[in-house]
């Protein structure tokens, strides 16, 4: 759209929606008239051609803020950006109105919602289902050093949700619900057409609980879509998640159904017109809900599961046991009774098959193992990164990779680059397009042209100017939101991800006490250290929220410490979440990825990091690994345990924190948390509790390698202290990140698994 043809719609729809000129709009109204205007757009745009149609089913779909996202699908982007300056505006304060959908926890409601940008920009036919959280996953604050919980009531009068006609009745035990459609327009960047992202409500959803996250989780009806995971530390919140599932998946059944009949295709047919993606087993029940509804239609049994066997793929997320879902048979009986027969009968032919005990779809505990019914009744099974893909053929799912060899296959993830570069980083994506032209926008491996540039002094000046201004504005939005001030000279070091013990913030945190100490006795760094961490811990995750108080009681220490601070700061993102994501990683030193080694699938956050020219520093784990590979090891720090080794002494169970809590080194830094400086300012019982545990449990082995982690960031610092050096291993990074597009991965998909045209 040219940008005068632009002014005059804007013109108009200023005078239909506030019936005053643009120019008196204020940020707020200019944000409405955007969001109308994108919406319209979106909805003229058609949906692309099907051949074979996918959906993908995903308990979480964290979509960030969507308007810049949709103007650069649109191909409006600059020109709104352009016009808004004109205007006296700025489109990052007009974006500021939009509220951030909330309805994700990390990596795989991210991935969900990448994944739904990219099978859009390739023009596939592809629409996401899911759950409309309306208080979504919590607001994270801060009190007293503690993590506390708040709904977040994120849907607004106005918002990306669209309303439809479409409607069904989701039958549990002993009442019916009604789920209703809500769709989320995805328009393709590059291209005429749009998908969609199917949300799923109740009619009547309940108001936002009185005070915090509490509330009456028997009462389904009116609580099914309140909160996203809501604590399952009890049983009703575990039924909760039951009930949750079973209505997104049955009325996402339907729809397939339904669908799949208006194109004028009969059951017989489901596998040739429909691909149906699993993410993670939150969406299982689609499996036996499917064969239900095509047997209850008239179809035979055997011919319905033959059916769903072809058109349903999983994709494995995790190899942590206590996040593989086992469900007691009877919450499904409660919930969704007439899925227990289905269940049964697809168990029995499982065991008919494959009599081994660990094959088993219902255990002799009744647990339904739902990733052993989702890998028995699909044709694909996919891990998200080369290792984990391996470990799971090799040890996690052995079992079952034996029977079926040929439905394994990996797919490492990948990130979109249009809101991951594009839109978070304009200066780096400017200075990209100077140096190799536009056109690695449609194949990202084509960033390996900046390799031409790794010696040309003129690029790395420029790419470490962007790096400053990046910083600057990082500490500017700090500033404003949160009263953080940082020292934008310093160098940034960067956590940012759910709290898992698995994921070792606590390791970093034994970093900050060692630079502590060793600043105190007079050992300062060569530069100014800021470790900054951002994350939630779930709510009933003790230890979690032991590590969010173990580090903002050090952030206190630190501050108020004049021997320190200049040296040395700690601070915690509050809320973190899409939109602090896309101001931190631009402005990204080093990029810690530091889980133990087997555990973290893949992570995505390494490879946002890495395009925003960052250095990783990191086990070799998940996509770590094949970071490392691109990168080269002058570009990447790794240390640790290797897989393999861990993988063995989980086996051997033969780990023993104590052994190395005992070394002298380790010792000290332990002991400190619960030290009398610390336990002035903290919690001295989660203090103490969270010292226990990590001396005598650590069970993902934080002291074992926190030694090497010490030896090998204080290296990279000092590293870092060669300006030049350094940008050469930035731009490797950017050269390299290509690969982790998630074009790349839908690609892949597409070729392997769906064949959707
Ligand atoms: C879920 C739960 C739920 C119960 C309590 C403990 C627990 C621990 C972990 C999880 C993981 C849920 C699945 C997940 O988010 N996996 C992430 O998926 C990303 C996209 O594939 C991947 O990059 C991350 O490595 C992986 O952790």
């Amino acid at each position: 759209m040219e940008i005068l043809e632009l002014k005059k719609t804007i013109d108009n729809l200023s005078q239909e929606l506030f019936s005053c000129a643009s120019e008196q709009c204020d940020d707020r109204q200019l944000y409405e008239l955007l969001l109308n205007l994108t919406q319209r757009m979106s909805q003229a745009r058609r949906a692309p051609e099907t051949g074979r149609k996918l959906y993908y089913f995903s308990a979480e779909f964290l979509v960030g803020k969507l308007l810049s996202n949709n103007l650069l699908a649109l191909g409006i982007f600059d020109q709104v950006r352009d016009l808004l300056t004109e205007m006296g505006h700025d489109l990052s304060a007009v974006e500021s109105m939009e509220p951030e959908p909330s309805l994700g926890n990390g990596g795989l409601g991210r991935l969900a919602a990448c994944f739904l940008d990219s099978i859009a920009a390739l023009g596939l036919p592809g629409d996401g289902v899911g759950l409309n959280y309306h208080y979504g996953l919590f607001m994270q604050k801060f009190r007293n050093h503690k993590q506390t919980e708040m709904p977040n009531a994120w849907i607004e009068q106005d918002s990306w949700l669209i309303p439809t006609d479409t409607a069904f009745t989701v039958p549990f035990g002993g009442f019916d619900l009604t789920a209703k459609m809500y769709d989320v327009a995805v328009p393709g960047a590059g291209n005429e057409y749009a998908n969609r992202l199917h949300l799923l409500d109740v009619e009547h959803p309940a108001a936002q609980p009185e005070s915090g996250i509490d509330f009456d989780k028997t009462d389904i009806a009116h609580n099914l879509t309140s909160f996203l995971y809501p604590d399952d530390s009890d049983e009703n919140g575990r039924l909760l998640r039951v009930y949750q599932q079973y209505f997104m998946v049955s009325a996402g059944a339907q729809l397939i159904l339904k669908e799949l009949e208006e194109r004028g295709y009969s059951m017989e047919e489901l596998s040739e017109h429909v691909a149906i993606q699993i993410n993670d087993t939150h969406p299982s029940m689609v499996i036996p809900e499917l064969v239900r509804l095509m047997t209850q239609r008239g179809m035979d049994m055997s011919a319905a599961i033959e059916q769903v066997r072809r058109s349903c793929a999983y994709t494995n997320h995790t190899i942590l046991a206590e996040a593989l879902e086992k469900w007691p048979i009877h919450f499904i009986e409660k919930a969704a009774p007439q899925l227990v027969p289905v269940i049964l009968e697809l168990d029995r032919r499982a065991k008919e098959a494959y009599p081994d005990a660990k094959l088993a779809i219902v255990d002799e505990q009744n647990l339904v193992h739902m990733a052993h019914m989702d890998i028995h009744y699909s044709f694909s099974v996919n891990g998200v990164a080369q290792l984990h893909t391996d470990i799971l053929v090799n040890s996690e799912l052995k079992a079952f990779a034996d029977i079926y060899p040929s439905k394994f296959n990996n797919k490492t993830n990948g990130v979109t680059f249009r809101r991951w570069l594009e839109v978070c980083n304009p200066q780096l994506t400017a200075l990209i397009d100077e140096c190799i032209g536009k056109d690695w926008r449609q194949d990202t491996e084509k960033l390996t042209k900046l390799m031409d540039f790794a010696q040309d002094e003129a690029v790395l000046q420029r790419l470490l100017d962007i790096k400053q201004e990046n910083k600057n504005r990082l500490c500017r939005f700090l500033k404003a939101e949160q009263g953080i001030e940082l020292n934008p000279e310093s160098i940034f070091d960067i956590q940012i991800k759910r709290l898992h013990e698995y994921k070792r913030q606590q390791m970093n945190a034994l970093y900050v006490i060692h630079k502590y100490q060793q600043i105190k006795s007079g050992i300062r760094p060569e530069r100014p250290i800021t470790v900054i961490f951002g994350g939630k811990a779930a709510p009933a995750y003790v230890m979690a929220k032991n590590i969010i108080h173990l580090i903002l009681c050090l952030k206190q220490l630190i501050e108020n410490d004049p021997d320190v601070s200049p040296w040395l700061q700690v601070v915690m993102v509050e809320n973190y979440n899409v939109t602090w994501a896309e101001r931190l990683i631009p402005a990204c030193d080093i990029s810690e990825q530091i889980s133990l080694a087997s555990k973290e699938a893949s992570g995505t956050g390494n490879m946002k990091l890495m395009a925003n020219g960052a250095v990783t520093l990191g086990t070799m784990d998940g996509a770590n690994v094949e970071i490392a590979q691109l990168v080269g090891k002058e570009n990447i720090y790794t240390f640790g345990t290797d897989s393999d080794s861990v993988i063995r002494m989980y086996d051997e169970a033969s780990y023993k924190a104590l052994d190395y809590y005992h070394r002298p080194a380790v010792e000290k830094l332990v002991d400190f948390i619960i030290s009398q400086e610390l336990l002035e300012i903290g919690d001295p019982v989660k203090l103490a509790e969270l010292w226990r545990d990590m001396k005598r449990k650590d069970w993902f082995m934080a002291l074992l390698d926190v030694e090497e982690y010490i030896e090998v960031k204080d290296h990279a610092f000092r590293d870092y202290e060669d300006r030049r050096q350094w940008a050469g291993k930035m731009i490797v990074n950017i050269a390299k990140s290509g690969f982790f597009s998630s074009d790349r991965t839908i690609r892949q998909y597409n070729e392997d698994i769906w064949h959707l045209k």
